[in-house]
């Protein structure tokens, strides 16, 4: 957002103000003042003329401008009705110098899982890539996918599903049923890119799918979404806590562990996790700097960096 209209409303949402104490407090013309306001009311911010002056009495339900208001967090949000895939849309930002912007979109056509998978992300979702230049070594990036989870589980948490995590990147919703899968149904997947030299990442680009106020029948099997959990969300605020609580957590790599082991299901659980050298079968025991997870097997301890993880059930 413009840095005048993000100072106009900053200056409202402590009250109404009239035109000349707006151009005083911001330091521009009352002109200029009219020509911001009405460029918010053209963003569907509801900005009403009263006899104490210009007022704010609605915020956009969703969008660039309105995830921005009030976000404790320093990304730039770029909002799209639908696009391709935000991770991709990301990357091109990357190329293009950027950094601190999170793509926002409510659809995506192209969406894409790990090894090209497809994700479904039909109307409804919060489909976020997040693009950061973190100074930190390329061997780190791991820790950005466990903070993502960490920060999608808190929130999911708030909004009241008791959502866990699935080694690697899976958030997902413990479910008995005889149809669920092992360990649950999927709310949320990540999708972790990036380029960097030998000692330092160029970009990196986070990016999070979580199933909103989406229909479970619009999704594939072994998916929920928090409409099907608890019930829609306010998408605004939900995705303004996502990217909160990842800036925090990727501006402190160290609380990134502990949170993640706090909120894992995959711990104490027996595991098969493909890997390219082939299954590792056993129970999982830890998980270890930068996100490996290390698993007791009829062998002894073998520590697996990447791969597929599946639950089993138990012997
Ligand atoms: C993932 O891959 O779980 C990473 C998904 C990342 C999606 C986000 S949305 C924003 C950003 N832009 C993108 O284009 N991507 C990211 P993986 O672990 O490979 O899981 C993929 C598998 O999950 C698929 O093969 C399906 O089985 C299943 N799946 C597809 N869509 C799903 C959905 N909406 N919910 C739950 N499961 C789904």
């Amino acid at each position: 957002m413009n840095e005048t209209r993000r100072r106009v409303l900053d200056a409202l949402s402590d009250g109404p103000m009239s035109g000349p104490e707006l151009a005083e407090r911001l330091d521009v013309s009352r002109a200029a003042v009219w020509k911001h306001v009405e460029e918010l009311r053209d963003e569907a911010f509801e900005i009403a003329s009263t006899d104490d002056g210009y007022e704010l009495v609605g915020v956009p339900e969703f969008g660039g401008a309105a995830v921005e208001f009030g976000l404790d967090a320093p990304f730039d949000v770029e909002y799209h009705d639908a696009v391709g895939s935000t991770n991709d849309r990301a990357r091109e930002l990357a190329e293009a110098g950027r950094e601190d912007v999170a793509v926002l979109a409510d659809e995506q056509t192209g969406g894409r899982g790990r090894l090209d998978r497809e994700w479904a992300a039909p109307s409804g979702g919060i489909w976020l890539s997040v693009l950061t230049r973190p100074d930190v070594p390329p061997t780190h990036a791991p820790l950005f996918t466990l903070a993502a989870a960490v920060a999608v589980t808190r929130a999911a948490r708030e909004a009241g599903v008791p959502a866990e995590i699935k080694w690697p990147n899976d958030v997902l919703v413990p479910a008995d049923d005889a149809d669920a899968p092992v360990g649950g149904r999927k709310l949320v997947g990540i999708l972790t890119e990036m380029e960097g030299e030998a000692d330092r990442v160029s970009w990196v680009v986070v990016g999070i799918g979580i199933n909103a106020n989406v229909d479970v029948s619009d999704l594939v099997s072994g998916a929920t979404s928090l409409r099907a959990e608890g019930g829609d969300v306010d998408r605004r605020l939900f995705t303004q806590r996502v990217l909160e609580e990842f800036h925090a957590l990727t501006n402190d790599l160290d609380s990134v562990l502990p949170a993640w082991r706090e909120y894992a299901s995959t711990l104490g659980q027996r595991v098969r996790v493909e890997t390219p050298s082939g299954a590792v079968v056993g129970e999982a025991v830890d998980v270890t700097f930068p996100g490996a997870l290390v698993v007791e097997t009829d062998d002894g301890q073998v520590t697996v960096t990447a791969g597929d993880c599946d639950h089993l059930r138990p012997v």
